[in-house]
């Protein structure tokens, strides 16, 4: 790298004073622009022109000839699909990393919550205390289905499932998971210390993509966090919720377009799953219309999972670990693979 060169970043994200500091001192060739922009043409074409590093929440982006120096956006979001579109990144110069690994403390918290409250039928019992309704035949209809002794499957070992799984293990689950490469149990991303499983040590079993109609058929509690992708695209259809056993409870944190929602609800219908906690939909927000909202054994939370008031700090400590490597042109922890999509 060039020693008398600027490298000009472009935050949309705001940041405290301390955070500019710390970025800052990183190298003095930075120079920091924080401009909080919800669209590109809030952003003058001077500063997009000189932009080199963009760290950002938004999903819009200038046109490749407006910011001809722009090599590396570090979004905000786990699943980048919505920024992946986009015209400037096709031509190939451009890196994208994902906050993968980032939140993924709240999210995992999240997730127990949601197994915790599905197998100890919160839902059922809110619903009696709003009617005042001391429920009689507790031991049979409020029977729950714990943690300690069950199977959990997660549906892509990534960095959330790591840190689900490493919450579960307290909780006495056998922890099943699904991931691509089963060769490779190790994390390759980034996770903040002490969380997740870098070591591929809180599963008890790995299964391949191809045998996951196999996994699911074992669990009692399923929860998705696989990205959205070609490959991923309804993944969740009626074959697969038939896959799964019966009475088993499923959790989706990943994106709604990973589950036909009409399958969904059929298979809420029949019984044959006892209930679900649904973070993400096809369509957000979830239409007035959508039988989900309704359904008595459904938790809808509005696609929050990675919130906390922590967030940004967090994903501010992971552009900060990533800066510091693009400055000696290591490679950057959750480079999209923009072919694949994640
Ligand atoms: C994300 C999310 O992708 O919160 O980060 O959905």
């Amino acid at each position: 790298m060039d020693a008398k060169r600027k490298i000009e970043i472009l935050s949309t994200n705001s940041l405290t004073e301390d955070q500019i500091r710390q970025i800052q001192a990183l190298d003095e060739r930075i120079k920091l622009e924080v401009i909080k922009a919800k669209d590109a043409n809030k952003i003058s074409d001077d500063v997009w022109r000189k932009t080199e590093i963009l760290f950002t929440s938004g999903t819009f982006l200038p046109s490749a000839e407006k910011a001809p120096n722009l090599r590396w956006i570090q979004s905000n979001w786990a699943g980048v699909e919505k920024l992946l579109d986009n015209p400037l990144l096709q031509q190939g110069n451009v890196k994208v990393t994902s906050s993968s690994g980032a939140n993924v403390s709240q999210m995992g918290e999240y997730v127990i919550m949601m197994l915790l409250m599905l197998g100890h039928k919160m839902p059922q019992m809110i619903h009696a205390q709003r009617e005042k309704r001391w429920v009689e035949d507790k031991f049979t209809s409020l029977q729950p289905k714990e943690l300690r002794g069950n199977t959990v499957g997660i549906v892509g070992y990534g960095s959330i499932g790591r840190e689900v799984a490493r919450q579960l293990f307290t909780y006495g689950a056998t922890v099943l998971a699904s991931k691509r490469n089963v060769m490779q149990p190790e994390d390759t991303g980034y996770t903040p210390e002490g969380l997740g499983d870098p070591y591929g040590n809180y599963f008890h079993r790995l299964y391949p993509n191809e045998g996951l109609p196999g996994m699911l058929q074992e669990c009692d509690f399923v929860v998705l966090t696989l990205p959205h992708t070609n490959e991923t695209q309804c993944l969740f259809d009626a074959e697969m919720f038939k896959s799964m056993k019966p009475g088993a409870y499923f959790v989706n944190v990943s994106r709604g377009q990973l589950v036909d929602e009409g399958a969904l609800i059929d298979a809420l219908n029949s019984g044959h799953l006892a209930g679900a906690a649904l973070d993400v939909f096809s369509e957000e927000p979830l239409p007035p219309d959508s039988p989900l909202w309704t359904h008595p054994n459904v938790i809808i939370t509005p696609h929050l999972a990675a919130y906390s008031p922590n967030m940004i700090n967090q994903v501010v400590e992971l552009f900060i670990v990533n800066l510091k490597r693009y400055l000696k042109q290591e490679s950057l922890f959750n480079l999209v693979d923009l072919e694949q999509g994640y």
